[in-house]
């Protein structure tokens, strides 16, 4: 059994990433077989509850407000409309349903109050609950972890070096202190990264280093292309190439063998195919649903068709590792899981 490291050194990480690409993946795939089921992939749904209209100045996002895009700024969206989108999601097959809202941070008062209220609702429906919502204070953590909050979603975007090319309004500190009050309080971790912002392969390297170097491995990293949207200062940047999101996600879960590694923003202009290698390197989770935050992904049909091709099936909720023993947190939910037939070793 291959070990868990939190100690590597970003020359073995460069020596993965390096690799030539089909030992690359052979090698992923080998990690990838010992530690999950490599047929299962978490089908994860976004709702922006809060779009538009933010105060940061992340040049790869189209809801800055500094920048001229087609985002229509909307306040935060009434918690029954979000419980009904949430239902729609489960039907179509999701598990895991994560709400993003263009904050800088979270502030305590009646919108973070009307949060707690969608986080509820949707965890009693049997779903994992994710949010993203900016930084975070230990305590507003723990309020939502109590509200049945299941992960929190808060990304390093790229490595230190680059982070003050692309964002300048909050720093990379503050990134790792609220990974750190999402940790402290045991909710589950998501965090990763997006690629093609102008980043060097070091950049890369030095991404995946601080992700597989906290003190434990985030349970969730997403792996983002960049979708550059016009009126960004990104707009132009070239499409991120496959063989660098295959040799990214090989590279992440070679060193965090048991985090589910989510292939991300992008995949609307991947083929089948490359969705394949990727899967193939060890992604195993997606965002399902026409839209992600405000820019476009797969048709659902496309994706049920590729889980057809490729005989995949999705991951059911609140299952942790190959075994399937359930987080514990959250009985409502597991006994959901019994009702809907859904095997989970206990
Ligand atoms: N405002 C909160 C924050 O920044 O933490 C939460 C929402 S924010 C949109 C969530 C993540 O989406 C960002 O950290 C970034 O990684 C990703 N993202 C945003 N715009 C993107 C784009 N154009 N292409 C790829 N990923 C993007
Ligand atoms: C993550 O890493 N990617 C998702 C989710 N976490 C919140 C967001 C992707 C956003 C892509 C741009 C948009 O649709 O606005
Ligand atoms: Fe705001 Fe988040 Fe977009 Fe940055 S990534 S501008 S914090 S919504």
């Amino acid at each position: 059994m291959s070990e868990i490291r939190t100690n590597w050194t970003k020359e073995e990480i460069r020596e993965i990433y390096d690799m030539p690409i089909m030992e690359l993946i052979y090698r992923a795939n080998t990690v990838h077989r010992e530690f999950n089921d490599p047929q299962e992939v978490q089908v994860c749904t976004l709702l922006s509850v809060k779009t538009g209209g933010c105060p940061e100045d992340c040049a790869y996002c189209p809801q800055a407000a500094r920048y001229h895009t087609d985002v229509k700024v909307q306040k935060l969206l009434p918690v029954d409309e979000v419980i009904q989108s949430a239902q729609e999601a489960k039907d179509a097959g999701s598990t895991r349903f994560c709400m993003g809202a263009a904050w800088r941070e979270v502030r305590s008062n009646r919108d973070f109050d009307n949060v707690l209220e969608m986080v509820k609702g949707v965890n009693d429906m049997g779903m994992e609950v994710c949010c993203t919502l900016g930084m975070l204070t230990e305590e507003q953590a723990q309020k939502l972890k109590d509200a049945g909050l299941y992960a929190y979603n808060h990304n390093i975007d790229t490595s230190e070096d680059h982070y003050d090319e692309i964002i300048t309004t909050r720093d990379y500190k503050d990134r790792l202190d609220t990974l750190e009050n999402v940790r402290k309080t045991k909710l589950s971790v998501c965090s990763g990264g997006i690629i093609g912002l102008g980043e060097s392969v070091m950049d890369r390297i030095s991404m995946i280093h601080t992700l597989a170097t906290l003190p434990e491995h985030p349970e969730s990293t997403p792996v983002n292309a960049l979708v550059p949207v016009e009126g960004t200062p990104l707009e132009e940047q070239p499409m991120v190439s496959t063989w660098d999101m295959v040799r990214m996600i090989a590279t992440a879960r070679i060193v965090m063998p048991k985090t589910m590694v989510r292939l991300s923003a992008g995949r609307v202009r991947m083929s089948y195919e490359a969705q394949t290698l990727c899967f193939m390197a060890g992604a195993n989770s997606i965002f399902a649903g026409d839209k992600l935050l405000t820019t476009p992904n797969p048709e659902v049909d496309m994706d049920k068709e590729l889980f057809q091709i490729l005989s995949i099936k999705p991951r059911p909720s609140f299952k942790k590792g190959k075994e399937g023993v359930h987080f514990d947190q959250i009985p409502s939910a597991v006994e959901h899981n019994k009702t809907q037939g859904i095997e989970v070793a206990e």
